[in-house]
């Protein structure tokens, strides 16, 4: 059991992981896997965008960013019936646990806030784990949201600090570090992964692997996100992600944190069903579930449906 919270990963060491021949990372993967994850079991989690584009920072892959010429428009918040009305029909759908985004640099004091923790209260009463993704936030403001009952809270390193200047200006890898340290003080569980196929090279996947699994405890949840490419934005002419490198990805993520979620996430839409269920045999055990995720397509919860029941696969129980 010693190796299941290994906090000093060397990306070298993370390298040499991901890059062994497929069938050895996947075999490790897949024992890591069975270990700490018997059941076949599979976490499916809404998501909710609540407060769409016009967001002030310039995050080069993203469509809700208003220094990119995309086809999102800015929209006005949800309302609080809206996201219940959302929520009970997720939950009766099979959803366990409901994620809800803003498109947010920071969370400001004020009605917006205060709607999102009424959010937070009453998707717990539907009967629905919470998540939140609202940009930074500070120390009190967590305390707040747990206060409301908020299970998780989203903020994704999403990829290596060598190379996040190159996709973020508007704010520094510190300030998400800061802010997740402010959500583990306030006693609410961390989601925390990353995207591939922003023009990172393997070494900054693995030195984000690295940073992730510093963290300590690992973050309870691991979103691995395939770029989705969208128009308008600077990234939009990047080359889809191979397949075999979002499982190879995966893989090392079950390795390198076998006690975590690791949810297969945005770009799931666009692989076989097949290429989905290798990489839940090789460690994802979480994924979206529903029509859209903020602003782009899923899978679907019919097609995921009858892919989770040909495989023999069980959506986990929420843990509220
Ligand atoms: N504004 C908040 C923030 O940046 O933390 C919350 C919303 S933001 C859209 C949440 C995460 O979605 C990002 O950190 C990124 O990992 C992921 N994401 C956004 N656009 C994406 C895209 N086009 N492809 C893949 N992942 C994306
Ligand atoms: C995460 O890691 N991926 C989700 C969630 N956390 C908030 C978002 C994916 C967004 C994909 C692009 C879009 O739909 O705009
Ligand atoms: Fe998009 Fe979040 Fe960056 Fe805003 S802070 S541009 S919503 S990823």
């Amino acid at each position: 059991m010693g190796a299941c919270q290994r906090h000093d990963w060397t990306a070298a060491e993370i390298r040499a992981l991901h890059d062994q021949p497929l069938f050895e990372l996947i075999d490790r993967a897949r024992r890591v896997h069975s270990e700490y994850h018997p059941g076949n079991q599979v976490q499916l989690c809404a998501l909710l965008s609540v407060k769409t584009g016009g967001c002030p920072e310039d995050c080069s892959y993203c469509a809700q960013s208003a220094h990119h010429p995309t086809a999102v428009r800015p929209g006005p918040m949800m309302t609080l019936d809206d996201v219940l009305q959302t929520a009970r029909r997720a939950k009766a759908a099979g959803a366990t646990r409901l994620c809800m985004g803003t498109a947010w640099r920071q969370i400001k004091e004020g009605g917006a806030f205060e709607r999102v923790l009424e959010m937070v209260r009453g998707v717990k009463a539907v009967g629905l784990e919470t998540c939140v993704t609202l940009g930074m936030l500070e120390r009190d403001q967590a305390m707040r949201l747990k206060q409301a009952g908020l299970d998780t809270y989203n903020h994704n390193l999403d990829t290596s600090p060598e190379y996040y200047p190159s996709v973020v200006t508007t704010h520094r890898y510190e300030d998400r570090l800061q802010t997740i340290r402010y959500v583990r003080e306030a006693g609410i569980s961390v989601c925390c992964g990353g995207i591939i196929g922003m023009g990172e090279t393997l070494d900054d996947r693995a030195r984000m692997l690295a940073e992730l699994a510093k963290l300590d405890p690992h973050p309870e949840s691991v979103p691995i996100n395939a770029l989705v490419p969208v128009p308008g934005t600077p990234l939009a002419g990047n080359p889809p992600v191979e397949p075999l490198e979002f499982l190879r990805m995966i893989a090392t993520t079950r390795i390198v944190m076998p006690r975590a979620k690791v949810r297969l996430s945005a770009g799931r839409a666009s692989l076989s069903r097949e290429m989905q269920l290798w990489c839940m045999y090789a460690g994802a055990n979480s994924i979206f579930y529903g029509e859209a995720l903020l602003t782009t397509l899923n899978a679907g919860p019919d097609l995921d449906a009858a892919m989770l029941e040909a495989a023999g696969l069980t959506a986990l129980p929420p843990a509220c």
